[in-house]
């Protein structure tokens, strides 16, 4: 446990850590008992974070397993199957998707066959930070280095579809911010067939009808064309650079070069590459009139209209130069974002048309993103911004619990309850309490 909690703070640690234990599966964590019964990768990343502070060993198993699910050109799949789970627990399930037979996949278990914004790297370094047991860590290490360098490699290849440094995604779901307004404008363009893709009623929560008809349709594409890289490269219609998505590679990048040195290897080939690609980064989504990160249409060459919580992902990286630190923390503080909501941070701009207060990823607050933004804020000195997402992350699981988001304006829970990275990122804001309060100049917030 970790050190100095108050009363109140124990509580809600003892709380989170239960979640935390009943959706372990003995190998790993589902998001939510229920409605996600597998494992997700980007969720498994953020739950390694609060499990490194509750129950070391278990992170670590977290981790390796979704990296066991690798695919041989180094995808890590967004959703490793869980075989005991009846197949159709969940749609899109593994009959969808039909890895099994890709000559890529792995033999022993089913995935996805796209990829989720690449955390993992992140989560090892954060993990190692916390190791109670260094050598045993950097073995761990050792061990799956090459499984994380292989996962930035085909990113930098098969997913650079802009041919500029930065990876595309293909799906929204690859985004994690699955009905962002940013897929809005690229979704509009798709042309389906008059046929029907998607079952009807296939969950509660949103979002449903068409959006859900050109997800299957898309994952329809991808599979059968092989899940072959000329597709993606000059076939596959959905091809978008995220901020998100980009600023998590970016931090990947990073993080490697630090497990390289950690483990006795050369850093510096990790460093340069981390150089380009914030070099791309600036060139291609910095919007210089907004100040603040755009997704780009790579089909169309033009900026997606929507600005989203995905904007401020790059704080992540401890090179961002200080104008793009100084607009992002401007926007963010505004009445577009944090400024105008008593539980921030909302996932799109408030003020855009598109915004809905309960719609998913199209407004309310997260508890994943906001870890995002409090990390990023903290590690470039900006303790009044960390501090004000901290503390609003621990008020809305205080007021509402774990759930899966929550209102930005008033902090009402919806969808799932007894989130798992809801629980697991509050253990690791509090055990990192009072880490934001360093000296000013850039902290590495890893
Ligand atoms: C949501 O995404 C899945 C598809 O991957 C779904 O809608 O069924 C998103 O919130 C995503 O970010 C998350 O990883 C996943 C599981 O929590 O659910």
């Amino acid at each position: 446990m970790s050190p100095r909690l108050t009363g109140d703070e124990t509580v809600l640690w003892q709380a989170a850590a239960r979640v935390l234990d009943a959706n372990w599966t003995g190998s790993a964590t589902v998001p939510s008992p229920g409605l996600y019964p597998h494992q997700w990768s980007w969720d498994s990343a953020f739950v390694c974070l609060g499990l490194a502070r509750h129950r070391y060993e278990r992170a670590e198993r977290e981790l390796a397993s979704v990296l066991r699910a690798q695919w041989r050109n180094g995808m890590v799949p967004h959703l490793v199957f869980n075989a005991k789970v009846a197949r159709h627990a969940y749609f899109p399930g593994p009959e969808l998707w039909r890895s099994r037979g890709r000559p890529d996949a792995p033999r022993d278990v089913e995935t996805s066959g796209i990829t989720p914004p690449p955390m993992q790297a992140v989560a090892a370094l954060r993990l190692h930070r916390a190791a109670p047991d260094v050598e045993r860590s950097r073995a761990f290490l050792r061990e799956i280095l090459p499984r994380l360098t292989a996962q930035l490699r085909y990113l930098a290849t098969v997913r650079d579809l802009g041919g500029a440094g930065l990876v595309s995604i293909c799906h929204p779901w690859e985004s994690g911010l699955d009905n962002s307004p940013a897929w809005d404008r690229p979704l509009a363009a798709l042309r389906l067939p008059p046929v029907r893709y998607a079952p009807d009623a296939v969950r509660q929560a949103a979002p449903t009808g068409v959006d859900y008809e050109r997800y299957v349709w898309l994952v329809t594409t991808l599979r059968d064309a092989g899940y072959k890289d000329g597709h993606l490269r000059d076939v596959h219609p959905f091809a978008v650079e995220d901020p998100l998505v980009n600023g998590t590679y970016l931090a990947a990048l990073q993080a490697v070069a630090e497990l390289a040195e950690i483990t006795g290897g050369d850093p510096v080939p990790h460093r340069e590459a981390a150089a380009r690609v914030r070099e791309a980064l600036l060139e291609r989504l910095w919007d210089p009139e907004q100040r603040c990160f755009r997704a780009l249409d790579v089909r169309t060459g033009k900026p997606v209209p929507a600005v989203t919580v995905a904007s401020f992902a790059p704080l992540l990286d401890p090179g961002l130069p200080a104008y793009a630190v100084r607009g992002l923390a401007e926007l963010l503080l505004s009445s577009r974002f944090a400024g105008a909501a008593g539980y921030p941070v909302p996932t799109c701009d408030i003020q855009a048309s598109a915004f809905d207060r309960a719609g998913y990823w199209r407004g309310p607050s997260w508890i994943n993103t906001n870890w995002i933004v409090w990390a990023g804020a903290a590690g470039h000195g900006l303790t009044a911004v960390a501090d004000l997402i901290g503390g609003a992350t621990l008020r809305l699981v205080r007021q509402s619990g774990f759930r899966e988001y929550f209102d930005p304006f008033d902090g009402t829970g919806r969808g799932s309850h007894d989130f798992s990275w809801s629980a697991a990122l509050v253990l690791d804001l509090l055990a990192s309490r009072g880490t934001s309060r360093e000296p000013v100049g850039y902290r590495d917030p890893l």
